[in-house]
């Protein structure tokens, strides 16, 4: 195969860097109302005429739900490390609270005993937006007895689960929960309030923090973090006006859930932005929420650019653009990196999710997807040079294993390094896996060489 000559990495990564794709449940599972399986706000939101692009659900998806063995033999074919998946809340506890549903729970069992089988380490997440739709109905992330409701959650799980899953992540983007969510409503459960947007936010920090506290308590063994979709936020221009404008925006994608995870406050400049819209913190809360992480996950796509004036045009910056109309932005990752680690006291660092949407064409039983290799190829080098420069940086991830929902855009946007034919569910590993395999090989025989000390592993 033919590589973009860009895809050879100038780094060189840690014998115990782990290498790994990841998915969620309700992007691929399907089966939405088997076996017990309760409603998730999503399955009401696909319900909504217009929420998604193509009109589709989740009732389907990628069928993984039946084909999981299938999946984990290609996860195990491409030679990663790691499998990041998420656990459907409403699978495994169909109202939210009440009666666990032993079915959910053995589908779990059976994915997390056939990774080991396999020698692949499970990273689980909690939430991955499937909020039981019985929650929602009380208020959902805006109502505080939410928090509760996920603490007991994550308890039952990591009962079941905590003795074999290498970490657990409570929540994944709570920013797109609550914003997308709340405020601008794109996402379910389609609010449209900048107050309820606040509270859902505080309480998904909340119920985080308490978990990590309860988990604790009950002597989980798996490593305990949060995932945040972060980016750098750059001004369009010089002007103040621009500057000060990315300055708020850095305050509430990035400081309003690091500042508190971190430092246990919530940035004042934020707070004051929102007056009477800031949400109701209790007395305890903030300790709470920082509680201590053993990892942190960061999920990059993009660079954030803000301008005063308004949207900012990202076919303006001559970078390529994904099929989402995202900007390819690798050093973005580097700087976010270098910062995270600059201002806070980050523990190992994860990139839990980094890929692309291409207008992929699927030709005699071949996806020829170079832009996509292209993307994950340099963003692997910008974490190697993040590395280089000190960042404590664990692990990358690729978003994602498989084409898949893609939310409010449907089935349309392809995401995945596997293409999934949805007439048929067949899956064909597109040149991106093929490199990604290839790649993987190279870091595996630089690994052997390591343990037998033929090859120093310094970055650069
Ligand atoms: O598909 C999503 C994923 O569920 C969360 N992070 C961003 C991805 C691409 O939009």
């Amino acid at each position: 195969m033919t590589l973009p000559a860009s895809t050879a990495s100038p780094h060189r990564f840690p014998p115990d860097f782990v290498w790994g794709v990841a998915t969620s449940a309700f992007q691929i599972e399907g089966a939405a109302t088997e076996d017990g399986k309760g409603a998730s706000i999503w399955d009401s939101f696909c319900r909504v005429p217009g929420a998604i692009a193509d009109a589709s659900n989740g009732d389907v998806a990628c069928d993984h739900y039946h084909r999981w063995r299938e999946d984990l033999d290609l996860i195990a074919s491409l030679g990663v490390d790691a499998y990041r998946f998420s656990v459907s809340w409403p699978r495994v506890r169909p109202g939210g609270s009440g009666a666990w549903n032993d079915k959910g729970l053995a589908f779990y069992d059976r994915l997390v005993d056939g990774l080991l089988a396999r020698g692949i380490k499970p990273y689980l997440t909690l939430n991955h937006w499937d909020l039981p739709a019985e929650l929602q109905a009380h208020g959902g992330w805006a109502h505080r007895d939410t928090a509760h409701r996920f603490v007991e959650y994550a308890q039952g799980i990591a009962a079941r689960l905590g003795d074999r899953v290498v970490t657990i992540t409570t929540h994944n983007e709570p920013w797109v929960m609550a914003v997308l969510g709340h405020e601008t409503g794109i996402f379910a459960p389609g609010v449209k309030d900048r107050a309820t947007a606040a509270q859902a936010a505080h309480h998904l920090l909340l119920s985080h923090g308490l978990a990590l506290q309860a988990l604790r308590a009950q002597g989980c063994k798996s490593r305990l973090g949060i995932v945040l979709n972060l980016s750098p936020v750059q001004p369009a221009t010089d002007n103040e006006s621009d500057r000060a404008a990315a300055r708020l925006e850095d305050g509430k994608l990035l400081r309003w859930y690091m500042d508190p995870l971190f430092k246990a406050a919530y940035p004042a400049d934020v707070l004051e932005h929102l007056g009477a819209d800031a949400p109701p913190v209790r007395p305890g809360d903030m300790a709470a929420i920082a509680a201590p992480m053993d990892f942190l996950g960061v999920n990059y796509y993009s660079r954030a650019v803000v301008s005063a004036a308004g949207p900012w045009d990202a076919t303006t910056s001559g970078r390529p653009i994904t099929d989402m109309g995202w900007e390819v932005y690798p050093e973005g990752l580097t700087e976010l990196l270098l910062r995270l680690h600059r201002d806070y006291a980050v523990p190992p660092l994860y990139v839990t999710e980094n890929g692309g949407a291409f207008k992929d064409v699927f030709d005699s039983g071949r996806v020829d997807d170079r832009d996509r290799t292209e993307y994950i190829a340099t963003h692997i080098a910008a974490v190697g040079e993040a590395l280089r420069q000190g960042v404590p940086m664990a692990g990358y991830m690729v978003w994602s294993l498989l084409d898949n929902f893609e939310w409010a855009s449907g089935y349309a946007k392809r995401f995945g390094i596997v293409h999934v034919d949805y007439q048929t569910q067949r899956r064909t590993p597109k040149d991106s896996a093929l490199w990604y395999r290839e790649f993987l090989k190279s870091q595996n025989a630089l690994r052997g060489a390591t343990r037998t000390g033929a090859t120093s592993f310094q970055g650069g």
